[in-house]
């Protein structure tokens, strides 16, 4: 008799295809007025010595449909295609787009501005020789302006002067190296320094080297350019201050500051190259002239956007980037 049950409840199961009909099927063979249950329920009126093989054969069954009854619910859902659809109708989920970051940006509108004013743009590598770091800069082993500039040497076998660029200005030697006057060109890259940080300054920043060489190359069109720049950047209100400074590689030496609240900030340095460093690549410095700078596009950002400490450029908090 266990065994028709059994026969009977599982062919049954296999023609049913919606949830109350499942429910019909539970009541009937697992409910409380269920063969099963009766006959467990009368147990104690059989025989002594078939309880225990109706009892046991019984209960095995129960738990067998239990299963049964539990995977069958299961699988009915999965393929119900009331709960499976998809609802065409709900509003799409936004997906997750990444952005420029604020350096990048600012560096592309400056190379973009310098674009507009005849200067191509060129990139050099982040580690650099000694030579071109320093010595092809008017800055022997011996000057103090290397004090500020000896920073992160790299252990190499058998090398002992590669290092870290400390600026972008390596980049004007193997530039003129390589070119024949007359020369337009923006440089922007990595530049790494031992220092202390603070609002202003990061150990490893960018920089955008300018250079210019043909003849009759004068400090106005240094001057000229670098206001067309600060035009283009900051807008023609800002103010803009120039101020003498000392570079060993130009002649005469320069820094540029932008109003910032009423202070000044620094972003970059210039002058005109100096006839020692044309003389080293092998121009003629009586005959050609030109002028350099290197700028500071985090402090450039800075002003830009008004941000008071540069360390959150790269401290890659999303809260700050996303604004960008
Ligand atoms: C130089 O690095 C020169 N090579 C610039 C130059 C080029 C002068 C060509 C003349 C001709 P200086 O150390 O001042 O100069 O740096 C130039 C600019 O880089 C600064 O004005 C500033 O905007 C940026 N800068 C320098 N140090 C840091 C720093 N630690 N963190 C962020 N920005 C910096």
């Amino acid at each position: 008799m266990i065994q028709d049950i059994k026969k009977k409840a599982i062919s049954d199961l296999q023609g049913i295809t919606s949830v109350e009909s499942l429910e019909q099927w539970r009541i009937e063979y697992l409910g409380r007025n269920s063969q099963l249950t009766s006959i467990l329920r009368n147990i104690r009126s059989l025989p002594e010595n078939e309880r225990k093989t109706v009892g046991s054969e019984t209960n095995t069954l129960k738990e067998l449909l239990q299963f049964e009854y539990k995977k069958f619910k299961l699988n009915l859902s999965k393929t119900n295609t009331s709960t499976n659809s998809i609802d065409v109708t709900l509003p799409g989920r936004k997906g997750n787009v990444g952005g420029l970051h604020p350096i990048t940006s600012i560096i592309r509108e400056i190379t973009s501005a310098f674009g507009d004013m005849g200067f191509s743009v060129v990139e050099g590598t982040e580690t650099e020789l000694e030579h071109y770091n320093f010595d092809l800069l008017n800055i022997p082993a011996n000057h103090p302006a290397r004090d500020q500039w000896d920073t992160i040497w790299l252990d190499r076998p058998n090398r002992k002067d590669n290092l870290l660029r400390t600026h972008t200005s390596p980049m004007q030697v193997r530039v003129m190296e390589n070119t024949t006057p007359p020369i337009r060109v923006v440089v922007p890259g990595k530049c790494y320094r031992y220092e202390a940080t603070d609002a202003t300054h990061e150990w490893h920043f960018h920089q955008i080297e300018g250079l210019a060489v043909a003849e009759n190359v004068t400090f106005s069109d240094l001057k000229g350019t670098l206001y067309e720049f600060a035009r283009r950047i900051f807008g023609p209100s800002r103010k803009v201050r120039f101020r003498c400074d000392f570079f060993p590689f130009v002649e005469p030496g320069v820094d540029m500051s932008i109003d910032w609240n009423g202070d000044w900030i620094e972003i970059l340095g210039a002058g005109m190259v100096h006839p020692k460093v044309l003389e080293g690549v092998g121009y003629d410095s009586s005959r050609y002239t030109g002028f350099a700078f290197g700028m500071g596009p985090e402090r450039i950002a800075m002003l830009r956007y008004n941000i008071e400490d540069i360390r959150y450029f790269f401290s890659n908090d999303l809260r700050f980037l996303s604004q960008f």
